[in-house]
């Protein structure tokens, strides 16, 4: 499958409209948001359900776990910056978790 190819800064803003939660990194080559679940029974499971989504993808994300808080990190690291990957996963990911 062809690697995506790096999104504009347009196309980038663009994006983030529709993702309010998420901005993008200083250094302009990735996207970044943090969840707050009301706990780590909830966190875990966003977790896994995006772990399955990723494989499905075959995208995965920079992310860690605090208790009920998950911060994520997307990058194309393949196209050394922003793709549409990494827009889709976001929008996934907010569907997922609902928040
Ligand atoms: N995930 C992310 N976030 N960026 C990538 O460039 C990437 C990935 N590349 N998952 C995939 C796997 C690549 O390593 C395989 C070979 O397709």
């Amino acid at each position: 499958m062809a690697m995506p190819e790096r999104l504009s800064d347009a196309a980038i803003a663009e994006a983030l409209r529709d993702l309010p939660q998420w901005r993008r990194s200083d250094d302009g080559l990735s996207i970044e948001r943090r969840y707050d679940f009301d706990d780590f029974v909830q966190a875990f499971g966003f977790m896994a359900q995006m772990a399955l989504v990723s494989e499905t993808m075959n995208h995965h994300p920079e992310w860690s776990n605090v208790y009920r808080h998950v911060t994520v990190r997307m990058s194309t690291h393949d196209a050394g910056g922003l793709t549409a990957l990494d827009v889709q996963w976001a929008r996934r990911a907010d569907a997922v978790s609902g928040r």
